[in-house]
């Protein structure tokens, strides 16, 4: 098998940090290079989503979506546990996981892809047209992303990690989301101290180097 990576870009990133949390080797190329805008053309001949990370089995079968990949390789090594166990801190998981994901990750995505230059025409991301930048999303982008932000500061007040006391897939998307934009003038605020700490805790786990 083979997992398809592009080492600036967060979505693969969420994979290589569960995997390095789990301990698991996997055999990785590169879509893309490090200071490119675009993936490789052979890339987006391979697979018709157009998106990394991409796991391609050794039988030809193609696995997208972050989430999707890791539950795969979650199925066949449980431990150490990033999903939850019992039935409320698997549902929350799931809920802190999602929310990180659409209002965080996508949020963030929907501002920086509807007003950076560098992706005029590709709002976004995975389709072979244009896909013109709209300004009122990107307004709006920011709108959700900030509110989500806010959501988890008073969250992190309450608890250590997003869903509860346990790291978890949750904080995975979550940190990959807020270190990226971060770069693109997404920054924390003065208000977001229970984030900055949470943020520089998971920034030293081995894994946020992978
Ligand atoms: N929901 C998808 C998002 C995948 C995605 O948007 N990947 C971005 C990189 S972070 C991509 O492939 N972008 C290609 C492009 O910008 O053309 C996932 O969880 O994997």
């Amino acid at each position: 098998m083979k997992l398809y990576d592009w080492l600036i870009a967060p979505n693969p990133r969420r994979v290589r940090m569960f995997l390095a949390e789990k301990g698991i080797e996997v055999e990785m190329e590169q879509a893309a290079g490090p200071r490119d805008m675009d993936l490789a053309t052979w890339f987006l001949e391979l697979d018709p989503r157009r998106r990394v990370p991409l796991l391609v089995l050794d039988d030809g079968t193609h696995v997208g979506e972050a989430m999707a990949i890791c539950r795969y390789f979650d199925a066949q090594q449980p431990e150490p546990n990033l999903f939850g166990r019992e039935p409320l801190a698997v549902a929350l998981i799931e809920m802190w996981e999602r929310e990180s994901e659409i209002n965080c990750l996508q949020a963030g995505g929907e501002h920086v892809r509807n007003s950076h230059p560098a992706f005029k025409d590709r709002a976004l991301p995975g389709y072979s047209e244009p896909t013109p930048q709209i300004a009122q999303l990107a307004e709006r982008g920011k709108m959700r992303y900030y509110e989500f932000l806010s959501r988890a500061e008073a969250q992190l007040e309450r608890h250590a990690y997003l869903a509860g006391e346990q790291f978890s897939a949750a904080d995975i998307t979550a940190f990959c989301a807020v270190d990226f934009w971060q770069k693109f003038k997404l920054p924390l605020g003065e208000e977001h101290t229970r984030l900055k700490a949470w943020h520089e805790r998971i920034g030293q786990r081995p894994s946020a180097t992978a």
